[in-house]
């Protein structure tokens, strides 16, 4: 197969492929049965999209409106080959279930390879002394804990229990760092006075609530001495304690997402109800907050950029409008989609703008998580031995977003009408092309489980 340039180093040569995985990368190589013209292109590994949510079961009624089979197809359509969706455990169920039931979602639907990450929300003994070293032992190599949410958040007693299996077993953990009794206490004041609309999602939750449980984590985490992963951070606060912790010489790694570059606490006032589309958590913050997460992805406080798509409708009674359209901004489900305009919004704002380099895009967005999360080299790279997962962008190509060209379930995007530059043209998974120029041309059922390994990035600093 004959490629122009490739990019993790940048240089120009083809790509040979055999059954699914890169067997040759050198200038003119022999003639193949089938070969595909990338002159005037970027070939880049395919995006390994490590924080996104699909089919995940909610417990309030509330429908993730993307199942693996729509959520891998947006993927594909934007450039993501691997996705990392999370089994979440439900208080007073076992996490084993949760896996078992996501493997059943998952099997004959995903388009694209995919791992799990756990979600432990009930760290009963059972739990830390049995099933989750299991599990871990099995592939499940992260996991994910929550300091807020009533059904999910573990108390600061309860995550040093969860991060000291971690150490022993050597797992990856993911931490969503915001003070629950915090927000509780501002949703009930904000409520008392009538304050509900859309918009004073932000004010519950301000800076403040996730600097101060971005340090708390840190601190947990030194003292079980076991490297964190804070995910989805927001603004210059949590990064500043993020950073407090890596100049002290803590393992403390950082994820942000492309809402806290692209929005503003003003996107959750647009009229009527319309600001509900944009709720997430933590909630997106002012300009200034933008720059700083920008900074972040050039000097190395960030590690990874994932989607956290959370795929739900806005114009639907399982959606954004579970409780109608004048309900709470307490009872809008979190989260906003974006698993298919991770990569181009970065892709054009980072490296066509020259805020970041090529090498800094393909770093956060496919070859950090695979090795964050135990899929590298066979994720995240291209290399003599690794899946032929492969995209071939197009730098040129001018694209206005639009929801009717998007492949997922969801009915709006928060990027409507945004003019970026370039685009993937073609998505090859194992090979495959899975995808061509507005076209998801990969079967359903396709997608193979990914067991992960261990992560060096989970490590603790002082052995053992
Ligand atoms: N956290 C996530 O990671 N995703 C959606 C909502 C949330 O709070
Ligand atoms: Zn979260
Ligand atoms: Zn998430």
């Amino acid at each position: 197969m004959g490629f122009g340039k490739l990019a993790a180093d940048v240089m120009q040569c083809d790509v040979g492929i055999k059954a699914g995985r890169i067997v040759a990368l050198a200038a003119n190589l022999p003639q193949a049965p089938q070969e595909i013209d990338a002159t005037d292109r970027l070939v880049l590994p395919g995006g390994v999209d490590a924080h996104c949510h699909m089919d995940q079961p909610m417990s309030d009624g509330v429908v993730m409106a993307d199942d693996f089979y729509t959520g891998t197809r947006s993927a594909v359509a934007g450039g993501t080959t691997t996705v990392i969706p999370f089994a979440c455990q439900f208080k007073g169920d076992s996490l084993k279930a949760a896996v078992e039931d996501y493997h059943q979602r998952a099997t004959g639907n995903a388009v694209v390879d995919y791992a799990f990450h756990l979600i432990v929300a009930d760290p009963t003994a059972a739990v830390l002394d049995e099933e989750l070293p299991e599990l871990i032992r099995s592939g499940y190599t992260s996991f994910k804990v929550y300091m807020t949410y009533d059904d999910l958040k573990l108390s600061d007693r309860q995550l040093l229990d969860v991060l000291a299996v971690a150490r022993q077993e050597g797992a990856f953990v993911m931490v969503h760092a915001e003070n629950s009794d915090c927000i509780a206490w501002m949703v009930q004041r904000l409520e008392a006075l009538g304050k509900t609309a859309p918009r004073y999602h932000a004010t519950a939750r301000p800076m403040v609530v996730e600097r101060e449980a971005t340090h708390r984590a840190i601190a947990l985490a030194e003292l079980v001495d076991v490297p964190i992963l804070i995910v989805h951070v927001s603004g210059a606060e949590a990064v500043e304690q993020i950073q407090w912790a890596q100049n002290r010489g803590l393992r403390i790694y950082a994820e942000t997402c492309p809402q806290y570059l692209f929005l503003t606490e003003a996107d959750l006032n647009q009229p009527n109800f319309e600001g509900a589309k944009c709720i997430c958590s933590p909630p997106p913050r002012d300009k200034a907050n933008q720059q700083v997460i920008w900074d972040g992805l050039c000097n190395g406080v960030f590690h990874v950029l994932s989607s956290d798509h959370a795929p739900f409708r806005y114009d639907d009674p399982k959606g954004k409008q579970i409780c109608g359209t004048h309900s709470s901004f307490h009872a809008v489900p979190n989260g906003i989609p974006g698993i298919e305009t991770r990569l181009p919004l970065l892709f054009s704002e980072g490296v066509n703008k020259g805020r970041i380099d090529l090498n800094t895009f393909v770093s956060l967005t496919s070859t950090n998580p695979a090795k964050l999360y135990g899929l590298y080299p066979r994720k995240g790279t291209i290399a003599i031995g690794a899946d032929a997962d492969l995209v071939i962008w197009d730098p040129q190509r001018q694209v206005t977003i639009n929801n009717a060209m998007l492949h997922h379930n969801v009915d709006y995007t928060p990027y409507e009408g945004m003019i970026i530059q370039g685009y993937p043209e073609t998505t090859l998974s194992r090979g495959e092309v899975v995808y061509r120029q507005g076209e998801v041309l990969a079967a359903r059922g396709r997608g193979e489980f990914l067991p992960c390994g261990l992560s060096s990035f989970a490590r603790p600093k002082l052995m053992p």
